[in-house]
């Protein structure tokens, strides 16, 4: 009997995009190069410990944090992948202050890429959980080769977006709008396979993910949501259990599979919040909402949110869809 080898990341994709043969294989292209990037930091990530690489380069990015080196080298890593493929016209990172249009040297193609090299890279030297979170936009300018415009768009337009989590193994989830599909990286032979076929996230949890340090700077509003779900009801099964790893794709992971809501919302400091809309917010809301749940600012879809700028904050709720529905009665002035 042949043994069953399981179902890998391209012979899925491939499977996938048969069934939409007007997409003439780019998808196929963009995650495998994007798988290949992930393993190739996982290599660094997991030996960050020994390498010299720990540390911070010393150099500011633009949201005026020191770039560590894992971070530098994860954003150089996929932009090394996916630069000569032909699939893209342009990419943008929060580690990199505007778009990078693709080289002439190399074909342009049709596709944005937008994303978060190593997100959560605060935690690299204490061995938690890190990720990279991207979206793919379809080239919406008139240019040949596009224009750094095209990395800029709401999350309703985006054709793909996942994340990278290295952690306790690594997978890659991602949803091209037909659900959300996780796959799991075998460390021996270098493959990523189907662990999770259709991810659903329950339609509501007992899992709040929030900093509870930021309190004496939350609004009244996020004030009395954290107070509701940490009091005491047998029948709305409460108080929540609080879970918060400050590495926001191990935060969202987690209430993915286990139901729950994560908030990092506006508060009197800085009314846009930490988290940024095209990079962190909207891949997320994506991902969350293919697979049952939901992602609000508070007042709006977070896919909803048309971008002004590359690097813009915003507030975020992300979860059950039922956790972040009770939320957005607080932050509307309906309870
Ligand atoms: P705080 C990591 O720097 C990050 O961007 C997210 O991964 C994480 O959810 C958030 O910031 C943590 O921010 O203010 O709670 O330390």
């Amino acid at each position: 009997m042949t043994r069953n080898v399981g179902m890998t990341l391209e012979r899925c994709i491939v499977e996938e995009q048969a069934k939409f043969p007007e997409a003439q294989g780019i998808l196929t292209g963009l995650l495998s190069q994007i798988a290949l990037a992930g393993k190739i930091i996982y290599s660094k990530v997991n030996k960050a410990g020994l390498a010299d690489i720990l540390g911070l380069t010393g150099k500011m990015n633009i949201q005026g944090e020191e770039v560590q080196k894992l971070d530098e080298f994860a954003n150089i890593t996929i932009r090394n992948c996916l630069d000569h493929g032909g699939y893209l016209c342009a990419m943008a990172s929060e580690e990199m202050n505007g778009a990078f249009m693709i080289p002439d040297r190399f074909p342009a193609g049709d596709y944005a890429l937008v994303y978060d090299p190593l997100d959560g890279s605060s935690n690299i030297d204490v061995n938690v959980s890190i990720g990279t979170i991207f979206s793919i936009f379809r080239k919406r300018s008139n240019s040949k080769r596009g224009e750094p415009s095209d990395c800029v768009q709401k999350g309703d337009e985006q054709v793909a977006s996942g994340y990278i989590i290295y952690g306790s193994s690594v997978m890659l989830v991602y949803t091209t709008g037909n659900g959300v599909i996780g796959f799991t990286l075998d460390p021996q032979i270098g493959e990523f396979f189907l662990s999770h076929p259709q991810i659903r996230i329950p339609p509501k949890g007992k899992i709040y993910s929030i900093n509870e340090g930021n309190s004496s700077h939350w609004t009244e509003e996020t004030e009395r949501y954290v107070a509701y779900v940490k009091s005491e009801d047998k029948e709305t099964d409460r108080p929540y259990s609080g879970r918060y790893i400050g590495s926001l794709v191990a935060d969202f992971h987690r209430n993915l599979l286990k139901g729950g809501i994560f908030l990092y919302p506006g508060d009197k400091r800085s009314p846009s919040g930490k988290l940024r809309l095209l990079y962190e917010c909207s891949p997320l809301a994506y991902i969350v909402e293919q697979a049952g749940g939901a992602a609000s600012t508070g007042h709006e879809r977070i896919m909803a949110v048309e971008p002004k700028t590359l690097h813009q904050r915003s507030p975020l709720l992300i979860g059950s869809k039922g956790d972040v529905e009770l939320a957005e009665e607080f932050y509307q002035g309906k309870r």
